[in-house]
This record gives structure tokens, sequence and C-alpha cells, in this order.
């Protein structure tokens, strides 16, 4: 696809999805292309499933003569509004990109030093088979850990390393919204929990990003919202264009928790909470109006940098809102080490303004199993059927990140998740035992987790490192070998829910079939490595049709429908909240937790943390010459994963380091100078990028770049790599932590 025509697809968005090329300057050479119009007797459409990001926005893929020729948002989905965003769009562009991966390699020089050799795909599985037996052989399947990037891939890919017997699997959720999950499973008793932004009057964003940190759905909903005239307040020590949308305060990164209490203590003070919620539906409110009672506004001014006017201002308005208001709980949640108890405060001033299950708040997302418990929705729920499996051998010993040891953070992190950190730590402490051998899907811990000199290190002590990706990234680089998946455009997948206020299923079929031959699915790749292995048991079924059909067969819904429909919701279901027509409504369908409460102190979270109620930290700010180094995302880029998508990375080749002109003047450094910054612990080369944009205290890059593996050739050895700087410290429930890194800065 050439250039021109992708930026068609751009254009033709909505105003949201517009806004999200806005960011960084490329507006203008977009708008002299707005006239060309879109050819019209292209196309079959096949209805299928975006995985530029893992948001897997529903798609209307265009087809010519057997080739991607364009994508669109599927046209019959409401939350979607046939929209999707520039990642979206270049989905082609990855397809056919002759620089994705073709065969499987294996290393044949040293690690590190970018020598492999093409091999069949036996080969690989034997290759991979002899190895993870001699591992499990001499020290145990303990010594086998698995990661990838959480989704459907995992039943897939997982049952490799459980069939194994090692309990070391993990998500790569540690490194992103771990700190809110824990906290919603343990005030709430589920993690499943959305906000309702659409319908929202009052939304206020501790560093959620919704026009660069794009979720289609999510964005549109803001975007509904703003243009209903709903107020946005953003707290962020940077301009994002979040905040460019709303009212700026640029607080100082890491004191966010002092801004929620003094919203607490000032909701007590001047009675605005709501009373009856609070009694008929939490317990422990007494410990947190405790806790609270000393963080004024007046002490909050001196943590945070905002005036207490303001918090005062803020506070009210959001309270005169309830309870259509939303302080956000966020998304990439990792800033700080107890960035956990942020979460938790942040959830408990929501219930005090009573925002739950009511339009315009917080809601249990309501997939059709939940529907089943009320008899007027019963007839919406038709929950898709399970795949058996036999039950997987007991491990011998215990997770390596603790999980589910009582009295310890470890009891209330998710299993499913784990600390995905602390594999690094096992394989370089050989602490509680050595990881041996890392099986890695759709994921790039050399980039997305912190210190990557040190993971570096941990990669080279192994004695086994697969990697399964479409690119040969600075993981697979130093792999031993690499698994060359085909790009979702080619592939069916489970079927999956996507329930937000209504039950949502979609699909993911192929819009076109292989475009270099020697690549497969996941599904296909793990089972065929399972029957090598001798595992086959685990993966009855002949093929990903077959699992789908099993899939959908309780719901009645057949394959070729759902091929069809691309995307099924119940036919004239509407928003189903809890409490929408009975403010007094039972949750317990809601609340998951023992107490069937909403949990303000939490017994399980005091034995856990000994902070029951969340408790302040104050952490410290950068003295004079140093600066607090904090990141995120982009609008035209995926995390680690698109910098070298040859559309996306024309768009955007490589970042810069935001600075403060006063900051930069200190430095005698100008807009496009050569940097180096230093973290203490590491040193890396930039540019930097002169604004107003940023807190003078505070320097800021886009995540993603930075890139080290030679095969990524247009994105290697372009910009700053975070994680080179940042250094390896886990949180309180197991979660990386990024926004605690003081930097100098200094002419290169
Ligand atoms: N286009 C695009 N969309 C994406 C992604 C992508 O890579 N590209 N990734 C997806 C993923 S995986 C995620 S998790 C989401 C992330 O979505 P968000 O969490 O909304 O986005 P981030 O950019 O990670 O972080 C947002 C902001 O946090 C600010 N920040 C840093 N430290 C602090 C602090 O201590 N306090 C406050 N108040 N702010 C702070 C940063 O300046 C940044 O502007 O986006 C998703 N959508
Ligand atoms: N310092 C710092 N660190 C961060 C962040 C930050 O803002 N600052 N962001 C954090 C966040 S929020 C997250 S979610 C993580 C993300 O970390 P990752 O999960 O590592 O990043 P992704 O970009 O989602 O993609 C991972 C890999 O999936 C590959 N991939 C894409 N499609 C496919 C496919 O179909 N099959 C296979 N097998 N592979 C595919 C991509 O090529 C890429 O290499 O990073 C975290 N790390
Ligand atoms: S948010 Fe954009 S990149 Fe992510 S799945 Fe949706 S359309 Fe694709
Ligand atoms: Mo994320």
């Amino acid at each position: 696809m050439k250039r021109r025509n992708f930026l068609k697809g751009v254009l033709y968005g909505t105003g949201a999805t517009m806004a999200l090329v806005g960011g960084f300057g490329t507006f203008n050479k977009l708008d002299s292309l707005k006239a060309e119009a879109i050819d019209k007797d292209l196309e079959t459409n096949v209805f299928s499933s975006c995985e530029m990001c893992r948001n897997q926005c529903p798609i209307a893929v265009k087809v010519k003569d057997g080739k991607v020729v364009k994508i669109d948002g599927h046209p019959d989905d409401a939350a979607f509004g046939g929209v999707i965003c520039a990642r979206g769009n270049a989905g082609p562009s990855l397809l056919y990109d002759p620089q994705r991966i073709k065969k499987p390699m294996i290393r044949t020089g040293e690690r590190g030093e970018g020598k492999f050799k093409e091999v069949s795909w036996d080969e690989a599985y034997t290759y991979i088979s002899d190895k993870l037996y001699n591992v499990k052989d001499q020290y145990g399947g303990e010594a086998i850990a698995l990661a990838s990037r959480k989704g459907p891939h995992d039943w897939f890919f997982r049952s490799i390393g459980k069939a194994l017997g090692s309990p070391n699997v993990f998500s790569h959720e540690a490194t992103c919204p771990m700190t809110r999950s824990v906290a919603l499973d343990t005030t709430f008793g589920n993690e499943a929990i959305a906000a309702d932004y659409a319908n929202t009057k009052y939304l206020i964003s501790i560093g959620r990003n919704w026009f660069e940190g794009i979720h289609v759905a999510q964005t549109r909903a803001v975007s509904k919202a703003l243009s209903n005239g709903a107020k946005l307040v953003v707290l962020d020590p940077r301009f994002s264009i979040t905040a460019s949308k709303g009212e700026w305060l640029p607080i100082k990164a890491t004191t966010d928790l002092a801004f929620v209490m003094a919203m607490a203590n000032i909701l007590i003070q001047e009675n605005l909470y709501d009373q009856n919620f609070i009694s008929q539906y939490t317990e422990g409110f007494e410990k947190w109006a405790e806790e609270v009672k000393d963080k004024t506004p007046e002490w909050a001014e001196k943590e945070t940098g905002i005036s207490k006017d303001k918090i005062i201002q803020i506070t009210r308005e959001f309270a005169a809102a309830k309870p259509q208001a939303i302080l956000d709980f966020g998304w990439r949640t990792a800033y700080t080490p107890n960035d956990y108890q942020l979460r938790r405060a942040i959830l408990i001033v929501n219930m005090m303004i009573g925002n739950l299950e009511v339009p315009g708040g917080y809601y249990r997302t309501k997939p059709a199993n939940f529907l089943k418990d009320f008899p007027d929705q019963a007839v919406h729920a038709k929950v898709l059927g399970n795949i058996t499996q036999p039950s997987f051998p007991k491990a011998s010993k215990g997770r390596i990140d603790g999980t589910g040891v009582k009295g310890t953070p470890g009891q209330i992190i998710p299993a499913y998740d784990g600390a995905v950190g602390k594999i690094v730590e096992s394989i370089l402490t050989e602490e509680p035992y050595p990881i041996r051998a890392w099986l890695v899907h759709r994921f790039n811990p050399y980039i997305s987790l912190t210190e990557s000199p040190r993971v570096l290190e941990a990669f080279k002590k192994l004695d086994l490192l697969v990697t399964c990706d479409v690119y040969m990234t600075d993981t697979a680089y130093f792999s031993d070998v690499v698994l060359p998946e085909c790009t979702y455009l080619e592939r069916y997948e489970p079927i999956f829910d996507m329930a937000g206020l209504t039950p949502k299923y979609v699909i993911r079929q192929p819009a076109v079939p292989l475009v270099y031959p020697d690549t497969k699915p996941y599904w296909q790749i793990y089972k065929e490595l399972g029957e090598k292995m001798g595992l086959g048991d685990y993966f009855e079924f002949k093929d990903m049709e077959d699992f789908m059909t099993q899939q959908l067969r309780p719901t009645g819904i057949t394959l070729d429908k759902m091929k069809e429909m691309g995307v099924w919701t119940p036919p004239g279901m509407n928003a189903f909240y809890v409490r929408a027509n009975d403010a007094k409504a039972s949750m317990d369908t809601v609340l998951s937790n023992h107490s069937k409460k909403i949990e303000i102190f939490s017994v399980d979270v005091e034995e856990a943390t000994k902070q029951g109620v969340p408790k302040y930290v104050s952490h410290p700010q950068p003295e004079e010459g140093k600066f607090r180094f904090v990141q995120g995302k982009v609008a035209v880029h995926t995390n680690a994963g698109t910098a070298n998508v040859p559309i996306l990375n024309e768009l955007m080749p490589t970042n810069t380091l935001w600075m403060n002109p006063i900051s930069c003047t200190k430095l005698s450094l100008k807009d496009g100078d050569e940097i180096v910054i230093s973290s203490g612990l590491n040193e890396h080369k930039g540019k930097i990028k002169m604004t107003e944009g940023i807190r003078p205290d505070t320097v800021f890059c886009y995540h993603g770049f930075g890139r080290v593996s030679p095969e990524l050739k247009r994105a290697f050895g372009k910009g700053i790599n975070d994680n080179h700087l940042i250094p390896n410290e886990i949180g309180e429930v197991g979660n990386t932590v990024t926004s605690t890194t003081f930097v100098t800065v200094r002419k290169a």
C-alpha cells in the first residue's frame, strides 16, 4: 500500500481519529491530501479484528485481487463507530513488509552476534523440545518460564509450560495495568470494572491520555462526553494531546496520591459525599476518613504543586456532577513502587460519590455469564463454550514471584499475570531458584522491562530463549530459536468476548492467504510443538475452525454466521446498569469478594501490605540540575511493536527528549541539540525537543524507540530507549516502576 492510500484512511475517520495524528505536526501534510477520493470499485469486506495493538477493535478488511488494500472499522459496531486509529490503518504495511521474519531460525553464532540459520519447523520443534526436556530433567519443570502479552494465545502458549510442570507463566500486566487490576480485585472482588465515559459529565485524568494511549471505543466515548459539554481535567507533568482538550494541571509526577487524598478530605469536610451509598455498599470508611483527616488542600498543594484553591474547586465540581463523574483509574499504572495505593485511593474517592453501576460512572462489564443472574436479561445470555483439556501436573515448587504466599504482597497478586520482572531477577540471582529456559510470545522484554542492559545479562545466562514474533525484535535477536508467526490478517483465532455494557463476541479470520508461506498462526505452532513433545492431549482440536465451532455451540450462533457478522451483540439489548433505576439495588452480582461489600478497608490488603486503607508516601523530588524522567505512548506507534512498520516508521521514525525552555536555557541547550542523558546507572544519546508542554523539573520521551536489533532495519539505532536508563525496581504488587528515575542531561 502506498503512503497516500494509508493517509486517506486516516483522514476519513471522525474528529477523534484526526486528533490522533495532530500530536506531532504532520497534520498539514495530511491535510493537503484530503481532496483525493477513495477508490469506489474495490473490494470484498472481510470482518475481523485489528491487532496493531491488543485492543482488537472490530474491522472490515477490504480485499481486492487477493490483496488487502484498506482497513476500516466494522461499520455496524456502535461503540467503535466504523473508525480505527492510524496504527490500525497501517495493518497492510505490516502484512506486506519484506522485513518480517519468514522462516524459523536457530542461532549459530554467539548470543547477540546475529548469526542464525533458517530451519524447517520440524527442526525448530525438535531443538526446542530437546532443550526443554534437558532443562526439566536437570532443574525441574519450574526452571522454565513463559511470558506473553496477555491474550487469546495464552491458552495455547501456556499449555506447553504448564504441561511440563512449570508454575512460572506470566503476562505483561505487571508492566502495564497491574496496580489498577489488583486495586479493583481487592476493593470490589473482581477486575472487570470499566468506566462509562460517554455518559459522564466530569472526567479527571491522572495521566490517562485517551488521545495518544488510544482505545478507539474509549477515545470516542471521551470525545462524545466532551462534545456533550463534559468537563475534562488532566493531571500530567506534560501537556499531552489529552491535556490540550481540557484543563491541564501540571502536577509533580509521583504525588497524585496527595491530590486524591485531599479530594477525600474536602468531600468529608464539606459533606459532599454520598453517605447513603457509603453505608449501604461499603465497609471501613471510618478508617479512611481518619487517614485523610490531615490531608488538607494546603498540605496537598505543597506536595503536588497544584494550588489549594484549584484542588478545592475541582473537588466541588466533581461532587456537583455526582454520580455522573469519573476520577479515572488509569491504564498504564506503573508510576511508583506504591502505585497500587494510588489506584485504591482513586477507587475509594469514586465510591464516595456513589458512581458504581449508574450511567456516567463505573460499571461491572456485562458478559453473557453475568446476565444469567438477571431474569430480565437472561434472554440475552449466550455463553461461549470451553474447550476441555486434561488437568496439568501439579508444579513441585511455588512460583518465583511468590504469588499466593500468605502475609506478603504476593498474596494479592493474580497468579495468572504474576510479576514478570521477577524472571530476570531469578535468572540473575538464582533466587528463589534459577530460571534456565524462557519462552517469549508476542512480547519484547528487552524494550518493555526496565533496565534493558540487565535484561540482556539475563538472556545471556539462559540455556534456552525462544521468541515467537512477526519481526526479528530486540529480544528475538538474542534468542536461540525464533519462530515466525503470520500476522493477524492471515489467521483465525478463538472467538473472544469483548463485553462492555452488553456482551459482545468478536471474530478474527484471515483476510488473505499467508503472504510468507512458512509462517504459521500461534495455535498451530503450539499445537504442533505440543504434539512433538508428546503433549498432544492438551491440544484436542482439529484446527481453529473446529475450536471456534466448539466455542460457539452453546450459543446457537453458527461459525458461518459469525464470520458473516464479524461482531455479535445481543439483538435489541440496551446498555445495562444494575443501579440505573434503583439506587439501592443489590450489588451482590457486581461485588465478588466474600464480604459482598466495597472494601475501603481490606483485611487482605492489611495482611499483604500493612495498608488496609491507602497511606501517603512522599517520593523524592529531583534536586537542582536533575530532572524526573517520564514516558508515554504516541498516537502513531504501539509500545515496542511498530517502530519498524514501514508507514508508521515513515510518519515517526524516532523520539526526542522533551525539555522546558527554562531548563534548556540553564543548560545552554536549544531545540534539536544532540544530548547525552544519564541516569547514573546508564547513558543514552538523544535529541532535545524544546517545549513549554512540560514542567521545568521533568523530561519526557515517547516509549518504544532506541532499538538494538539490526534486523529492524528502519528503526535500528534511532531514538531513545527509555528502559536503558531506568533502573530495575519491582513495586509493591509486582509492578514495574517508570516515573521515579532522575536524569542529568548534557550536550553531546
Ligand atoms: N497509540 C497508542 N495507543 C495505545 C498504546 C500505544 O502504544 N500507542 N498502548 C496501549 C497500552 S498497552 C496502554 S497501557 C495504554 C496506555 O494509556 P495511558 O496510560 O493513557 O498512556 P501513557 O502514555 O502510558 O501515560 C500517560 C501519561 O502519564 C504521564 N505520567 C507519567 N508519570 C506520571 C505521574 O506520576 N503522574 C501523572 N499524573 N502522570 C504521569 C506521562 O507524562 C504520560 O503523558 O495505551 C494503549 N493505547
Ligand atoms: N519505560 C517504559 N516501559 C514500558 C512502557 C512505558 O511507557 N515506559 N509501557 C509499558 C506497557 S503499557 C506495556 S503494555 C508494555 C508493552 O510491551 P510489549 O507487550 O512487549 O509490547 P507490544 O508492542 O505490545 O508488542 C510486543 C511484540 O509483539 C509483536 N507482535 C505484534 N503482532 C504480533 C503477532 O501477531 N504475533 C506475534 N507472535 N507477535 C506479534 C511485536 O512485533 C512486538 O515485538 O511495555 C511496558 N514498558
Ligand atoms: S486501537 Fe488502533 S491499533 Fe489498537 S486495535 Fe484498535 S484500531 Fe487497531
Ligand atoms: Mo500497556
